[in-house]
């Protein structure tokens, strides 16, 4: 079943009640929700754009961006989201690895995907800016506003989310209609959603996190969203008495408990607090339940298989593990062959209908991480305790997660790299009070080379997403190296460790 047609089965019953509200307080109801998605998803068919075919956005959180890729799944396509962070060279490789026939970028950036266009199958460019305008927003007013959601099966491609890769090449995960529709119930029902919730939605809405977890949900349930830009402390302190629920990544936790103002008081009414994306830590949990009376419930997903596992709605939530198997997901620790017992670390594996159907265009790939007996190989380690939680105790793909965004080392070294006067470089991960962790980059120079920390900055950040850019460079006379000649990671991130922030 098409996913869209599934999450609004009930909308004919809600047609008048409030799906999303905007930070300046503007409404949407659940029929403009049908009747927006139905413009994008006919003015897209018009273009003759196909099941399958795909559509990019690299677009300002807006309630317009939700409605393309609400009214692209309507239409059987499979939406492209792009982190607002990247740059041309990673936009350029993007788009010519995916070939979407329709391309929708936020207008200062509309030359520079005109020059990238020429060498990736010409896509039809559209613009839309941060308040809904642009030439999206006037090709979709006058589109008709009724359209007959195209038929897909649960196989079918629907969304493509590309995530770095430990080679610094990234991948596009093929997520389909089977897969957010299963996973969205799931969730609702896992954490009670129902038509009296309100949740704080003030994540991107390029990653699953955002896009998929903070609303498939809501829809199903016909339950309402604040709608913000982006995390404010702030603006949330002055939302949250008008919600019932929120998700975030640990980042957000941290700073709302920055603020004097968030007390027990303020958020008594609330029903729930979702972490994910990356690891909360005991401090904050621990803090969170003191100052607020509230123990957020931790889970753990992952772009290639949406939500994994969660800590109980009823039940003990404990800190420091990601809870249990949600229903219909099965996951498996494993060394080598070898089943782990309680207490056992391991690599976990997960296999459900949540499971992504593969890497884009990369079948060899897609064989190396999926087992002989047809489980995901997360590159997670993980290790369950005798009760059934699961704790993500270390990762075995060279990852960094700053602030709930992915970095693999690679790909900045290999920009440092490219810089006249560095020899080498290694890119690790180091404890960060804001972002839990930040990248940092450690440099040996070429004889004689003058460069110094801010060059190598300004370089990256000429380059590639600014959130992967490091928040310090350490220069050293050479890297140690094991007996293999590996570089020792371990060894360098606990030299650079108190010299970051
Ligand atoms: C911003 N900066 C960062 C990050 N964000 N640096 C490191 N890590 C970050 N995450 C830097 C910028 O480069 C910039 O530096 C400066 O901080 C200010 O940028 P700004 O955009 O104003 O920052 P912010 O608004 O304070 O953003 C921080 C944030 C944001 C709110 C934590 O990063 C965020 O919303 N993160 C959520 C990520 C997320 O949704 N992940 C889900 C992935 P300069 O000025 O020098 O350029 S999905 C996933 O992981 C799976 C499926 C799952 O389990 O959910
Ligand atoms: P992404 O590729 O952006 O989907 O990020 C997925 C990765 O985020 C997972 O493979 C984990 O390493 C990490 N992750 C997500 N949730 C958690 C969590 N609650 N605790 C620790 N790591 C997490």
């Amino acid at each position: 079943m098409n996913a869209y047609a599934f999450f609004t089965r009930d909308l004919a019953a809600r047609r008048e009640a409030v799906f999303l509200e905007t930070e300046s307080g503007r409404c949407y109801t659940y029929a403009d929700l049908d009747r927006e998605t139905a413009r994008v998803a006919s003015l897209l068919t018009n273009l003759g754009l196909a099941k399958g075919d795909r559509v990019a956005a690299q677009v300002e959180k807006s309630p317009a961006a939700l409605f393309l890729y609400l009214g692209a799944l309507r239409a059987g396509l499979a939406y492209l989201p792009l982190n607002t962070a990247y740059q041309r060279g990673e936009l350029g490789y993007f788009l010519k690895d995916a070939e979407p026939r329709v391309v929708v970028c936020r207008p200062e950036m509309l030359e520079t995907f005109a020059a990238l266009a020429h060498e990736s199958g010409d896509p039809k460019l559209y613009t839309l800016d941060e308040r809904g305008g642009g030439s999206l927003a006037e090709a979709v007013a006058a589109a008709p506003d009724r359209f007959e959601t195209v038929a897909t099966s649960d196989a079918d491609l629907a969304v493509i989310i590309y995530t770095s890769g430990t080679t610094g090449r990234s991948k596009g995960a093929m997520v389909t209609h089977g897969n957010i529709a299963s996973n969205g119930e799931v969730l609702r029902d896992y954490w009670r959603f129902t038509e009296r919730d309100v949740l704080l939605h003030m994540l991107p809405i390029f990653h699953v996190h955002g896009l998929f977890v903070a609303v498939h949900p809501i829809l199903l349930a016909g339950a309402k969203l604040l709608f913000h830009a982006k995390f404010d402390a702030r603006a949330a302190l002055a939302a949250l008495p008008r919600a019932s629920a929120m998700m975030g990544v640990p980042t957000f936790y941290v700073r709302l408990l920055a603020e004097p103002g968030f007390d027990r008081r303020l958020v008594a009414h609330m029903r729930l607090f979702v972490s994910g994306s990356a690891p909360l830590l005991l401090d904050t949990f621990a803090e969170f339940q003191s100052r607020t009376g509230h123990t957020i419930l931790e889970r753990y997903g992952m772009s290639e298989a949406g939500m994994i596992t969660s800590n109980p709605y009823e039940g003990e939530r404990r800190g420091g593990t990601v809870g249990f198997p949600l229903p219909g997901v099965s996951v498996r620790v494993r060394d080598g062959e070898r089943e782990c017992g309680p207490g056992e670390a391991g690599g976990i594996e997960i296999r459900g209908a949540n499971v992504f159907a593969g890497y884009w265009r990369m079948p060899e790939k897609t064989r190396e991480e999926f087992t002989a007996d047809g489980w995901f190989k997360t590159g997670d380690v993980g290790q369950w305790s005798a009760d059934g939680y699961l704790s993500i105790v270390g990762r075995a793909k060279d990852l960094i997660i700053s602030g709930g965004y992915n970095v693999y080392p690679k790909e900045i070294e290999l920009v440092i790299d490219a810089l006249p006067g560095v020899a080498e470089s290694a890119v690790v991960g180091v404890p960060h009070p804001d972002f839990g962790e930040a990248v940092a980059a450690i440099v040996v120079k070429t004889q004689g080379a003058t460069i110094d920390e801010a060059a190598v900055i300004a370089h990256v950040k000429s380059q590639i997403a600014n959130y992967k850019v490091p928040k310090r460079v350490v220069f050293v006379a050479e890297l140690p190296r094991n007996a293999m000649g590996k570089v020792r990671k371990n060894v360098l991130r606990e030299q650079v460790a108190q010299r970051v922030p």
